[in-house]
């Protein structure tokens, strides 16, 4: 274990009382200039860590970052977060992800940022990646069709929707196919993305970017889960709770399990309404009646013929 993680747990252990630099150095069997630079590099990543002449080192306060050691401090996970690599700034979480499982990165590994310089939403639209947002992106490895990723993609979404209300106890609806929604104003979204051949997937890439503590003006109405709460949220404990929310889904999807699909429509914003579907070469206009196995939105035309659609943008007209 690295040296920086084993000071924290020896400052933790000892509550707010101070340690000294020569009982660290013994536990470690390091000298204490090297206890000194190990100090100065947790308070570089955030660590709020008091130095009181002569008595040693305590712990003020922890980083609010979503750092590895931090992120993995009471995961429950079995999978999700075994690997976690965090970036204070990156281009695209996603992007790295996918470098990473092109060179056999495990299923279950994280990337997480800070905050992102080319975030990306579909269509190579941009997502708005300031500081106090969370961004994050899964390796996963299912043994499924490329037709089954549609799906993967709702649940990627219902499970941040879920963490992301039950962490901040704010209402989180879901707007076809996977916009996190308070009311009509976007939280948050995902953006699924594979590899793969025409048989099987060899791997996929769930990007969840939800606005936590972050205001972002953008060409649609947005919020911010700090906004709606009125107090900031912990981003670290979120992205735990989505870890963990994930994965309980992701195991019943790979047994064959559909009933997340029930849970999606309940928190649906879409089902019911009038709804105009653009897609890059067509608009279809209906009445939102269902989701179907595959993820498709079906709609009832106003022919009253009935049609499928499997991506686009949705537009609720009421
Ligand atoms: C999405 O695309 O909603 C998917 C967003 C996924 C972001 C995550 S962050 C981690 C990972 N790494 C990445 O690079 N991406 C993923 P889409 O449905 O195409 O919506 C994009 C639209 O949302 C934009 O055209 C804006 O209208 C709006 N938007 C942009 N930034 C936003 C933000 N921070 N919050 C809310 N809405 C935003």
């Amino acid at each position: 274990m690295e040296y920086e993680s084993l000071i924290i747990d020896a400052l933790l252990e000892a509550g707010a009382k101070p340690v000294s630099g020569e009982e660290l150095a013994g536990r470690l069997g390091i000298s204490r200039t090297a206890v000194w630079k190990h100090i100065r590099a947790l308070q570089r990543e955030g660590y709020h860590i008091e130095v009181l002449r002569g008595r040693g080192y305590a712990l003020k306060g922890l980083s609010s970052r979503p750092l590895e050691r931090e992120v993995r401090r009471g995961l429950s996970t079995r999978r999700f977060g075994k690997r976690v690599i965090y970036y204070e700034r990156v281009g695209s979480t996603n992007d790295v992800a996918r470098e990473l499982a092109r060179q056999g990165a495990e299923e279950g590994t994280v990337v997480i940022a800070g905050e992102q310089t080319r975030g990306r939403g579909r269509l190579d639209r941009s997502w708005e990646s300031p500081e106090g947002g969370v961004f994050l992106s899964l390796i996963v490895r299912p043994h499924i069709p490329p037709a089954a990723i549609s799906r993967l993609s709702l649940l990627a979404g219902l499970a941040a929707a879920k963490a992301a209300e039950s962490f901040s106890g704010v209402p989180i609806g879901l707007k076809w196919p996977n916009d996190l929604m308070v009311d009509d104003r976007k939280v948050g979204g995902v953006l699924c993305e594979m590899e793969g051949e025409a048989e099987r997937v060899d791997f996929a890439i769930v990007g969840i970017g939800i606005d936590a503590n972050c205001d972002v003006s953008v060409d649609i109405p947005t919020t911010s889960l700090k906004k709606e709460a009125g107090a900031a949220v912990d981003i670290t404990g979120l992205i735990r709770e989505v870890l963990r929310v994930f994965e309980n889904l992701y195991e019943g999807f790979l047994r064959g399990a559909a009933d997340f699909l029930e849970d999606y429509k309940e928190r649906s914003q879409t089902l019911g309404k009038d709804v105009k579907i653009l897609q890059p070469k067509r608009e279809i206009a209906g009445k939102a009646v269902d989701i179907d196995g595959e993820g498709a939105l079906v709609l009832r035309l106003r022919d009253g013929s009935y049609e499928r659609v499997l991506s686009g943008d949705c537009i609720h007209l009421r």
